[in-house]
């Protein structure tokens, strides 16, 4: 089986959290291998892009809003059934009910705004990692 890649944004929350660290340490503990990296500053454009499927949603404003407040940390991580598998170490999107042991449900706070400050982003897809991967890389 050919080894699957992956988009793996940590949040502004995570990186003004200074969580950037135990989040790649999760990763890594997991056996995915680490492939690109960076920090970027992202534009209304380019989570326009990233965002499309959300657009018209109520909380799609307030949610580009809060992914311009600070950098992203990028990462292109690969492995086997990576997209699935690194969806399971984030946990579900909202983090007061994220299970344990996950990313989300360890380190997620819920503060009580409207966009959750869910530390992560996870490709979805085969479809959405190759999509995403060409906008952020
Ligand atoms: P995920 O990030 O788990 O793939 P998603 O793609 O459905 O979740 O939504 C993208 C982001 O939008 C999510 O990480 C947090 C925010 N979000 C989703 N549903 C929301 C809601 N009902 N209220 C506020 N923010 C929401
Ligand atoms: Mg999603």
């Amino acid at each position: 089986m050919p080894v699957e890649e992956t988009l793996v944004l940590v949040k502004p929350d995570g990186v003004a959290r200074n969580l950037t660290g135990e989040i790649l340490r999760r990763i890594e503990a997991k056996g995915y291998q680490l492939v690109d990296i960076k920090l970027v500053e992202a534009d209304l454009d380019l989570l326009a892009a990233h965002y499309e499927e959300h657009q018209g949603k109520p909380f799609y404003e307030p949610l580009v809003e809060f992914m311009m407040s600070g950098p992203v940390v990028a990462l292109r991580i690969a492995g086997n059934r990576s997209i699935e598998g690194f969806r399971a170490l984030a946990g579900t999107t909202d983090p007061t009910t994220a299970a344990a042991g996950t990313i989300r449900g360890d380190l997620g706070r819920d503060w009580g705004l409207r966009v959750q400050q869910n530390l992560v982003h996870g490709s979805d897809s085969p479809e959405s990692a190759a999509r995403e991967l060409a906008l952020w890389f």
